[in-house]
């Protein structure tokens, strides 16, 4: 599907002027319907990953986006309703706490991420090993440290494209 200034009109009406020069071109048989707001594309990845790294590659080599970073409460309640709309259970998202246990940061950018919505006990640091984050889908939402590397675990990955 090629992801144009139309679609945008549709998705959110306010970034129809400023969206117009804007084309993103993202394959329908790789992520889902992607959503719109605030002068960000989102998209979540059809596709599963063995590490994180993995994904921040995909994100960028599909889109030309990067793995989605919580800034504020408002646009994790927005990808969190997105995570949940699919049947996903685990997707990942920007943040790890590799320097500091329980303290995040974006690994693009290196900014704080403030977690507004763990999910109940988390994060845990299960097995001491979860430096990663996640948003659990499939009607779940909520976020959840998880493991950045680890083949047994199937993680997809929720992008986030700056749209100018
Ligand atoms: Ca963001
Ligand atoms: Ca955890």
């Amino acid at each position: 599907m090629s992801v144009s200034a139309f679609t945008f009109l549709v998705l959110s009406a306010i970034n129809v002027i400023w969206a117009i020069d804007i084309k993103v071109s993202l394959d329908n048989t790789k992520v889902y319907t992607p959503i719109a707001s605030k002068n960000k594309l989102y998209y979540i990845s059809k596709s599963n990953f063995v590490s994180y790294t993995q994904a921040s590659t995909w994100c960028s080599q599909n889109g030309g986006g990067y793995p989605a970073e919580i800034d504020t409460a408002e646009e994790l309640g927005l990808i969190e309703q997105y995570a949940s709309s699919t049947n996903l259970d685990r997707i990942f998202i920007a943040g790890t706490d590799a320097k500091k246990d329980g303290v995040f940061f974006s690994q693009r950018t290196g900014a704080f991420i403030h977690i507004y919505n763990w999910a109940n006990g988390e994060p845990n640091n299960d097995g001491g090993v979860e430096d990663c984050l996640e948003l659990y889908g499939n009607g779940q939402g909520r976020v959840n440290d998880t493991p950045c590397n680890r083949a047994s675990i199937s993680h997809y990955v929720l992008c986030e494209l700056d749209l100018f």
